[in-house]
């Protein structure tokens, strides 16, 4: 199986997780930031993650999740989900989005191996949330919006392992999230918060970024 991907990309990140949680092998393959001609060959969109099985290419996260997660009919992601969380993740987008891809686009990634690939994003984002140096102007405030969200995340947190105690899609979604937020420097992670992300880069395969932050 190929997933391509952005390394930086939450929805990516989801996907490749699965793999990782069920340790089955799968080659990821990056694509640069703007080569639209690779996936719109494969599923008729500029999108990524898309999972490539038996000939065939699957888009959208959890779709690939599901689907992987049921190959083997031992599925890994059986515990509950908790509204709280789905509620959390919403309640930070709007911090979280212009704290993030700034930075991003600052990074040594791989989808932005060249020059075209690396402008081609700043282009789009800034389409989306306006000029990145007025943005990263605004950290502090933004900073100071997700520390305190990650204070309430500490007590959602049943434990390292898995947010609700038992791996479900929740874990999914929120480590897709946070994994994201470690290229945001000098945020206070909270202790349970900060273990859980450890435990489930581990679990997965996915490295954390800190060693990019900024
Ligand atoms: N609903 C899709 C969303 C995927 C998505 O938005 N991917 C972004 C990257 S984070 C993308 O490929 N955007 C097009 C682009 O960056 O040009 C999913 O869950 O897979």
């Amino acid at each position: 199986m190929k997933l391509y991907t952005y390394d930086h990309c939450p929805f990516c990140v989801k996907a490749r997780m699965i793999f990782g949680l069920k340790h089955i092998p799968f080659t990821n393959v990056v694509l640069l930031n703007d080569d639209s001609e690779t996936p719109i060959r494969m599923v008729g969109r500029k999108l990524v993650p898309i999972l490539e099985h038996e000939g065939r290419f699957m888009p959208e996260s959890m779709d690939i999740v599901a689907h992987v997660d049921a190959m083997d009919g031992h599925p890994v992601l059986t515990g509950p989900i908790r509204p709280e969380i789905s509620r959390w993740l919403t309640a930070q987008q709007s911090a979280f989005i212009p704290l993030i891809l700034p930075r991003f686009g600052g990074a040594p990634l791989p989808e932005f191996a060249t020059t075209a690939a690396r402008l081609y994003f700043i282009r789009n984002k800034e389409d989306m949330v306006g000029p990145f140096n007025e943005r990263l102007a605004e950290s502090p405030a933004l900073r100071a919006r997700i520390n305190a969200g990650l204070v309430h995340l500490a007590d959602l947190i049943a434990g390292p392992d898995a947010v609700n105690g038992v791996l479900s899609t929740d874990d999914i979604h929120l480590f897709a999230y946070l994994r994201s937020l470690t290229i945001v420097a000098e945020l206070q992670w909270p202790a349970a918060v900060r273990a859980y992300c450890a435990r489930m880069s581990q679990a997965c395969g996915i490295p954390l970024l800190d060693g990019m932050a900024a």
